[in-house]
């Protein structure tokens, strides 16, 4: 019990709100859940006294007014006001975006994320992927669609979710009130790999986030040894560029995720593995095994040396 209770906290729960919306949306669960119970516990007293008491006192259950006010009346009345009360939470969940939201495009792949933080002001548009990155104080407005067939996006700490539709865009909007690390998750069955489809989300403190933002605004890193220098060329030579874009290099590739600066990403495969170089190397030597259905071949044949260093070269992206 007490486990079960605690897996209701966490990174990844409705329970443990750290936006507007989310919040409202589990005092909304919490009207729901503590009248729907007191009204079973109150069904069920009367059942017992229907059952259980002496006829004398219990003939008053069977009179026409009991019937209208507990059949009739105390649903209307109850049903009544749980729905203003619903529709007065809606009106204000997943509000407009207005000049001052930071607007940031998801698109949903099988099976990832591609992110893209919109131009504004001094701040340059970037691509990333599987990652996302919001301040906390101020409206963020999610753009979403897919490439491919219907997911959703759901980030429960944070909001409802949303359906992501080909050739159709919808909108996500939220304030994100606390800072830490939390993550979300495709939640419309979108292939194999669907259960397999998630992604980090971090809220940070404004400052932190502009540092965070300009960083990955920037170019590639050159690598920085002759060791990385090799993994870059295997890079090319592998055709890794033919899918994955490394800005300022001539990787160009858009069909996989942006990979400027993911060795600075907290994990890999779509929220799968920690990023390091180890689940580096075993992701691109047998990306088949570890997400079997993904849209990357495995690189199975690379030498152990070959592998070290483009594993390496991929980490120093950062
Ligand atoms: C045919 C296209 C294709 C090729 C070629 C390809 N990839 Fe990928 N790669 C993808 C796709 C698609 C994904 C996303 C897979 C998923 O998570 O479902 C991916 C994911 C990755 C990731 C994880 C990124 C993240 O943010 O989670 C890394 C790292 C990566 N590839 C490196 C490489 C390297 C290195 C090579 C060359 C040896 C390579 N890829 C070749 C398509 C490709
Ligand atoms: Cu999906």
């Amino acid at each position: 019990m007490v486990l079960e209770l605690s897996a209701c906290t966490g990174v990844q729960s409705a329970l443990n709100p750290a936006a507007d919306d989310a919040a409202r949306l589990a005092r909304l669960s919490a009207v729901l859940f503590v009248g729907a119970g007191v009204i079973f516990f109150g069904v069920s007293a009367l059942l017992l006294h229907a059952i259980y008491a002496r006829p004398e006192r219990r003939r008053w259950l069977g009179r026409r007014q009991a019937v209208v006010a507990g059949g009739l009346v105390f649903p209307i009345v109850t049903l009544t006001a749980l729905l203003v009360y619903g529709f007065g939470v809606l009106r204000l969940t997943n509000i407009p975006a207005d000049n001052g939201s930071l607007r940031i495009e998801v698109v949903g792949e099988q099976y990832w994320w591609r992110v893209r933080y919109l131009p504004e002001a001094a701040e340059a548009a970037f691509t990333t992927a599987n990652e996302l990155q919001v301040p906390i104080g101020r409206r963020i407005e999610l753009i979403v669609t897919s490439a491919d067939v219907i997911h959703a996006i759901w980030i429960p700490n944070f909001a409802g979710k949303v359906d992501m539709i080909p050739g159709r865009v919808t909108r996500l909007t939220f304030i994100a009130e606390k800072p830490g690390v939390y993550r979300g998750q495709c939640t419309e069955f979108c292939g194999d790999q669907h259960a397999r489809m998630a992604f980090d989300v971090v809220a940070l403190e404004p400052a932190a986030f502009d540092a965070w933002r300009r960083q990955q605004a920037e170019k590639a890193q050159e690598p920085a040894t002759d060791f990385l220098e090799r993994g870059r060329t295997l890079f090319f030579r592998n055709g890794c560029g033919n899918c994955h874009a490394v800005r300022g290099t001539e990787a160009k590739g858009q069909l996989g995720p942006d990979l400027t600066h993911v060795g600075s990403r907290r994990s890999i495969g779509a929220a799968q593995f920690p990023n390091n170089v180890g689940t580096l190397a075993g992701w691109i030597a047998d990306t088949q095994h570890l997400k079997r259905g993904a849209r990357m071949p495995s690189f199975g044949s690379l030498s152990g040396e070959d592998l070290r260093a483009l594993a390496g070269y991929v980490a120093s992206l950062r």
